[in-house]
């Protein structure tokens, strides 16, 4: 079967976010490795993969998924890690709201315990509705959630913008969560 740029998509993910250890690979502690280790493990692991190929995942990923480093030689992942890395990533003042996209059946546990980071490193929250519709509708049915984020914000809570537009924090307690009725 042809392996398409999803699969690579995918496969990168898989490698960069959670498990480089299954290829035998490491990232440094900013997530990034190089490319051509990675091809070669990749190869040694029975997949074959092309320098080309992984260039042009990283180029069409529809959510800029991923980043290849100025001189070309290492890529990592934007943001979506379970594996410790630190993305020293700049902490970032939040607009006035965000948004976070869920699926129903989770919505009663998140509006008493809060908003959790789950395996990730950080709540992912997102400028735009339609976003968040989207990455709920990856669970279930999608419900959309505002979060007052700049309030949090001026409370003490950290935020961070990754380089592909997604907002990040530690947890969102419930008290600055609305379910939005409008839409989804
Ligand atoms: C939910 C995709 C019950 C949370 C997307 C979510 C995103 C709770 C699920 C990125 C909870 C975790 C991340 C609580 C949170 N009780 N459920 N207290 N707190 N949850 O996949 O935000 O395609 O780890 O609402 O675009 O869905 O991978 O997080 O439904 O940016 O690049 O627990 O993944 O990007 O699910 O998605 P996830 P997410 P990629």
């Amino acid at each position: 079967m042809k392996t398409t740029t999803k699969d690579i998509s995918k496969f990168l993910s898989f490698i960069l976010r959670h498990q480089p250890e299954s290829m035998g690979i490491e990232l440094d502690e900013q997530g990034w490795t190089s490319i051509s280790k990675l091809i070669g493990q990749a190869g040694l692991h029975g997949k074959s993969i092309k320098l080309a190929d992984v260039q042009e995942a990283v180029k069409t990923s529809d959510k800029q998924r991923f980043a290849i480093s100025e001189d070309g030689l290492m890529i990592r992942a934007n943001q979506g890690h379970s594996v410790k890395v630190d993305l020293a990533l700049p902490q970032t003042t939040p607009p006035e709201i965000l948004f976070h996209g869920t699926a129903s059946r989770f919505v009663a546990s998140i509006m008493k315990d809060g908003l959790r980071p789950g395996s990730r490193h950080h709540v992912h929250l997102s400028a735009k509705q339609e976003t968040a519709k989207t990455v709920g509708a990856r669970h279930g049915v999608p419900v959309i959630l505002t979060v007052r984020a700049k309030a949090m914000h001026d409370a003490g809570h950290t935020f961070y913008l990754s380089a592909n537009g997604v907002w990040l924090c530690d947890t969102v307690p419930p008290q600055y969560l609305t379910r939005n009725t409008d839409h989804a």
